[in-house]
């Protein structure tokens, strides 16, 4: 039977195995943000937090739980500073100012887990917020955090390792993966700006009601779907392509513009 052509990109799913979490800081409530949903509860934050790590236990994973960083009121994003890949880490220059410091402590935490650990290096930026892995291959946004200096230097460290990646350009949301996740199997889960790029057209899209866009930031781990709780229409989507879902409550990091992957860094 031939290959129908959006089946293109089986390849052999990643098993996550481990993440890393860092406990939300007091100073959570000057993080930056854009949304209009007034300030993050510091208490309610930490609760789900712990609920958000869990749910990570709960689809196999060993969770290590960095503490919080007072001095970095965005530090509890946890997923921008850097890039974890079967072959290599790599360390992001965050294009936000208040947030480059947040990469300071990472490499010790990285060298436990990596014998390959690279850096993107001014005049580069780069957040991992806005990179998807799709099995060896790597999109990344060219977005107002990711420079196309920041971008090539990912590339070519992830050609080092035998990895490829290409560019995205983006311009209504703040990271790629706000409006997109990989679930594996070629399903791609699709929002906005994102449905009719050309690039995409490959995958089986999902596609996301623009009333439920922040639900496209979910995250596929070892066949269950973590998603944010109260998006019934994406949920329902998701079912009906065949994956179990858990729901998580993550409404206090929405309000800094902060989603389900954002909060973590798997491998
Ligand atoms: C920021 O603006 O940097 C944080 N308040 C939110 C970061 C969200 N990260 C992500 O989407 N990967």
């Amino acid at each position: 039977m031939a290959n129908h052509p959006k089946q293109r990109n089986n390849m052999k799913k990643p098993i996550f195995k481990k993440a890393i979490v860092r406990t939300p800081a007091r100073s959570i409530v000057n993080g930056i943000t854009t949304a209009s949903l007034g300030l993050p509860d510091y208490d309610k934050a930490l609760i789900q937090h712990t609920e958000y790590v869990r749910a990570l236990e709960e689809c196999g994973l060993e969770v290590l739980v960095l503490n919080a960083n007072e001095q970095y009121p965005d530090s509890t994003f946890i997923e921008d500073v850097a890039l974890l890949t079967r072959q290599c880490a790599i360390i992001m220059n965050p294009g936000a100012s208040s947030r480059k410091g947040e990469t300071a402590d990472i490499g010790n935490v990285l060298n436990d887990f990596y014998d390959h650990v690279e850096s993107v290096r001014e005049p580069g930026t780069a957040e991992a917020g806005d990179i998807m892995m799709v099995g060896s291959h790597f999109y990344i946004g060219l977005s107002a955090r990711t420079n196309t200096e920041g971008a090539q230097q990912v590339i070519q460290l992830l050609e080092k390792y035998g990895l490829s990646g290409s560019v995205v350009n983006l311009t209504d949301v703040l990271h790629l993966k706000t409006g997109l996740a990989y679930l594996e199997d070629n399903n791609l889960v699709t929002c906005g700006e994102f449905l009719t790029k050309s690039e995409f057209q490959k995958f089986n899209i999902l596609p996301i009601d623009e009333e439920e866009s922040y639900s496209a930031n979910c995250i596929w781990l070892n066949g269950s779907v973590l998603i944010p709780k109260g998006y019934p229409k994406a949920r329902a989507t998701i079912e009906q392509a065949g994956y179990s879902t858990k729901e998580v409550d993550v409404s206090e990091f929405r309000k800094l513009d902060g989603g389900l992957s954002c909060l973590s860094l798997r491998f």
